[in-house]
């Protein structure tokens, strides 16, 4: 039984290298896979499932491709993607998790989640995540006309690159103290996520906790196997 798990693929019209990157990815390594996760940021941004660009076609077809050839899919939503919704889900017939996900393999209890809700310090994006979550926003928002949310999208994306600028490098990661406690709320001994783009395995306490944290895919995908039960961080290149 082999899983494999990704996150913030991030894909755009403007990163057409990361796109064929992906879909290579799709077509090798997933199709070998029991299941595949997606940990969100699958897309740099997505606006609604009513999104009809070349780019979202053609992700949704090599998505049905590879759950057609078998291959189970399940997504989180990211930050950049939260509006990813049912009927784009239908499409793919893929699953959607919830921000937190226990994952149980053998015997190991495994916690998945994007990774955005573990950056507790940086509290002036976590009032904006709460308040975007919103169920009642979220319904708001997708009625707006396509091109209003595009505009939307645009500018956060801005003022995001402009508040990040300022924002210390700790502020950005996740707090160490919300990992320890997440991980023990949950009774997990694995953690897996993405969203900080700072791939690498981490030891959570001398109990053998691990956190492992996926990469963001540029010229290379960053890509977690779970087979046999042992993990593999590895990269994907064309
Ligand atoms: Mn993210």
């Amino acid at each position: 039984m082999s899983i494999l798990f990704i996150s913030d693929i991030h894909l755009s019209e403007s990163r057409p290298a990361v796109t064929e990157l992906f879909f290579r990815f799709l077509k090798r390594e997933a199709r070998g896979a029991d299941a595949l996760y997606i940990l969100g940021d699958l897309f740099d941004a997505w606006i609604g499932d009513d999104d009809c660009s070349q780019l979202a076609e053609n992700v949704k077809n090599n998505l049905s491709s590879l759950t057609d050839a078998g291959t189970k899919l399940f997504l989180q939503h990211g930050n950049r993607d939260f509006l990813i919704g049912q009927k784009f889900l239908s499409y793919i017939k893929a699953s959607l998790l919830d921000d937190y996900h226990i994952l149980e393999y053998d015997t190991v209890r495994v916690l998945l989640t994007h990774g955005d809700l573990l950056c507790t310090d940086d509290v002036h994006y976590q009032r904006f995540r709460t308040k975007v979550r919103k169920p009642f926003n979220r319904w708001c928002l997708l009625r707006l006309p396509l091109f209003l949310r595009q505009r939307l999208a645009d500018s956060w994306r801005r003022q995001s690159i402009y508040a990040n600028a300022k924002k210390s490098a700790d502020l950005m990661d996740v707090n160490l103290g919300a990992v320890v406690s997440v991980m023990e709320y949950y009774d997990t001994s694995v953690l897996v996520h993405g969203h900080t783009h700072r791939p690498g395995r981490h030891r959570v306490d001398d109990s053998g906790k691990e956190r492992i944290v996926l990469g963001e895919w540029n010229s290379y995908g960053s890509v977690l196997s779970l087979c046999e039960a042992s993990w593999t961080l590895s990269e994907v290149t064309l």
